[in-house]
C-alpha cells in the first residue's frame, strides 16, 4: 500500500528537516508530502532544498492568500490521492507528532481493521503535555462537548495526528472540506462518523513545541463549540 505522509506547515524551517529525517527512519516506505502556504522563514525553501537529494520528498506550495491549516490539509489530501496514496497520515511538523507512532497507526489499515486511525493522548499508553489545571479542564469539556453534539466517540476527538485509508477519504469527499482553519480536525472526524467509517485509536505521546506558545485561546475555543454546533444543524454535508 503506498503510503504518504502529509504535512501542513506554516514557518516550520527550524523543524522541517529534522522531521523528515525521523520519517524516513520510522517509516522507510513513506513519501513525505509537505504543503506550504508560502511561509514568510521560508520553509519551502529548504524543503526544495532537501528534495534535490531526498526522492521520496514533495512540495505542495500553496500562495498565501488562501493561507489555512484545513485548506492546506485538504489540499493536501486531494495531491496524496492524485498521487495514488492507499495511506494517508496528517501530523504537524513542530515535532509535537512523533514519527515512531505513525507504524502503529498504519497497522490497522493495513490489516483492514479500521479505515480511520486517531494517534490518540488519551487512552492507556498515551500522554498530554503536562498543561495548567484550566486547560485541562476546557480540554476535557471540548472533548465531551464534540461527543454529544457531533456523536464523535473516540476518545481523542482532536488530535490532529491520524491515518486515513484511501477509501475513507474519499468517502468523506475531501475536495468539498469547509474549514479554512484548525477546526478541520473536527470537521473531517465528524464526516467520518457521518460515513460510518470504522475509527480506531492507537497511542500516541503529545510532545509540546519546544518554542512559542499554543495560541488555542478562549474566544477560539467558545467559536469552535459555536461551529461544531453550525456543523451537525446544518445539512448532511455527505449528501
Ligand atoms: N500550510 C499551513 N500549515 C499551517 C498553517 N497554520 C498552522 N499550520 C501547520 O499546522 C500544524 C499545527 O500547527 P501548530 O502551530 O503546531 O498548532 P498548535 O499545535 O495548535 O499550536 P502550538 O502550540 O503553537 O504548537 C503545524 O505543522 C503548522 O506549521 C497554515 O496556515 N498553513
Ligand atoms: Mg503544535
Amino acid at each position: 500500500m503506498k503510503t504518504i505522509v502529509m504535512v501542513p506547515t506554516y514557518n516550520e524551517r527550524a523543524n522541517i528537516g529534522e522531521l523528515v529525517k525521523q520519517l524516513h527512519k520510522s517509516v522507510p516506505q513513506a513519501q513525505v508530502l509537505v504543503v506550504d502556504d508560502s511561509s514568510p522563514d521560508g520553509t519551502f525553501e529548504e524543503v526544495r532544498k532537501l528534495m534535490k537529494k531526498d526522492k521520496k520528498l514533495h512540495l505542495l506550495l500553496r500562495d498565501r492568500s488562501v493561507k489555512g491549516r484545513g485548506w492546506a490539509g485538504r489540499d493536501g489530501f486531494v495531491k496524496a490521492l492524485q498521487m495514488g496514496a492507499g495511506a494517508v497520515v496528517e501530523m504537524d511538523a513542530d515535532l509535537s507528532h512523533q514519527p515512531k507512532f505513525i507504524p502503529a497507526l498504519l497497522a490497522p489499515l493495513e490489516s483492514g481493521k479500521a479505515d480511520v486511525v486517531i494517534g490518540s493522548r488519551y487512552m492507556p499508553g498515551g500522554k498530554d503535555m503536562d498543561r495548567p489545571f484550566h486547560r485541562q479542564w476546557t480540554s476535557n469539556f471540548a472533548r465531551y462537548y464534540l461527543k454529544v453534539v457531533l456523536g464523535l466517540k473516540p476518545k481523542d476527538p482532536t488530535s490532529g495526528f491520524r491515518a486515513f485509508s484511501r477509501r475513507a477519504l474519499e468517502k468523506i469527499k475531501v475536495r468539498s472540506l469547509a474549514a479554512r482553519d484548525p477546526f478541520t480536525v473536527s470537521e473531517i472526524l465528524y464526516r467520518c462518523t457521518r460515513a460510518g467509517l470504522k475509527v480506531e485509536e492507537s497511542p500516541i505521546e503529545f510532545v509540546d513545541r519546544t518554542r512559542g506558545e499554543s495560541k488555542l485561546g478562549l474566544a477560539t475555543l467558545l467559536k469552535y463549540l459555536g461551529r461544531a454546533l453550525l456543523l451537525r444543524l446544518g445539512p448532511d454535508p455527505l449528501a
